[in-house]
């Protein structure tokens, strides 16, 4: 792979329920981000920070907190992602707070279709992230953006992408989930979502849920993995505000990383969610920077 990768830092929480998540690109930029992907023979671009609106800290309006906040963050996402692929680099979106992936993948999505090419999108998280402003219990964005991707939210954030609804939702697997409202849910069924829950994961184990997740790819398709910190078990990443117990162990994670390292499709990365404030010495950043190593094909095994 001679693509050059983009880091893009969008240092904001304002889609979130917590503060933190706006010191997400530092952490892994001090963990070590560019300087592993190099070491992997890869070129790295580090463009530095995308600039937005400061946080009000505002209690939701018509059901939703700090909306136009999160269109601006989104709207400067959208461009920084589109301007990358347009490059042919490899944007990796350093987060920030997940709302955010309206825009990356809003970007990723129009640059699929205005080149003819299949979309998979591998979303790894603990939560559905398909609130509505109806059902929401919070107002809090960041549990929006697969909703809003699939057409179902605020205006503003539909009309991103130029098309509503941005992906279809056959594009998408789920990966990891074990935290979802009764709302939701019903939602999530309703549009027909594909889910790969935890216990999926439990009875199956995580090679052949990966191999379900990633089957139907062809050379023509492009892959976006977001990826939220809070997929991973608490007790190897704590730094996230919105932990939940019984995630991927290390190894499941690695090996899930490596699979899709495997297929060579990779085409554009988030990295979101990570909260410093409420890490440890940096270490889920470090373990963050660790599997985005895998996902970019660092063999940790003694596998050619
Ligand atoms: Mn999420």
């Amino acid at each position: 792979m001679s693509v050059a990768i983009r880091l893009i830092g969008a240092p904001t929480d304002v889609g979130a329920g917590s503060r933190g998540a706006s010191m997400g690109p530092e952490a892994l930029r001090v963990a070590g981000l560019r300087e592993a992907l190099q070491a992997l023979g890869l070129r790295v671009d580090d463009q530095g920070n995308l600039a937005g609106p400061a946080n009000p800290w505002q209690p939701p309006l018509d059901g939703y907190r700090h909306l136009p906040e999160v269109v601006a963050w989104n709207r400067a996402v959208f461009m920084a992602v589109r301007d990358a692929l347009d490059a042919a680099t490899l944007p990796v979106l350093l987060g920030g707070d997940h709302s955010l992936a309206v825009g990356s993948i809003g970007a990723v999505a129009a640059h699929c279709r205005a080149r003819g090419r299949k979309l998979r999108v591998l979303w790894l998280d603990a939560h559905a992230d398909f609130n509505t402003s109806a059902i929401t219990p919070t107002g809090n964005l960041h549990g929006m953006p697969v909703a809003c991707l699939c057409g179902h939210g605020p205006q503003e954030l539909l009309a991103l992408s130029g098309t509503v609804p941005a992906i279809a939702p056959h594009c998408l697997r789920q990966i990891g989930i074990r935290s979802v409202d009764a709302g939701e849910k019903r939602l999530v069924h309703g549009v027909g979502l594909d889910v790969f829950d935890m216990r999926t994961i439990d009875e199956l184990g995580m090679r052949q849920v990966m191999d379900m997740a990633l089957a139907g790819l062809d050379d023509e398709t492009h892959l976006h993995v977001s990826f939220d910190v809070d997929f991973l078990d608490p007790d190897i990443a704590p730094g996230v505000a919105t932990t939940v117990r019984g995630g991927p162990s290390y190894r499941e994670a690695q090996l899930c990383m490596e699979m899709i390292a495997d297929t060579g499709l990779l085409g554009s990365l988030d990295v979101m969610e990570l909260n410093p404030a409420y890490d440890v010495r940096n270490r889920t950043a470090e373990l963050a920077v660790d599997l985005i190593e895998s996902l970019f094909g660092k063999a940790t095994l003694m596998r050619a």
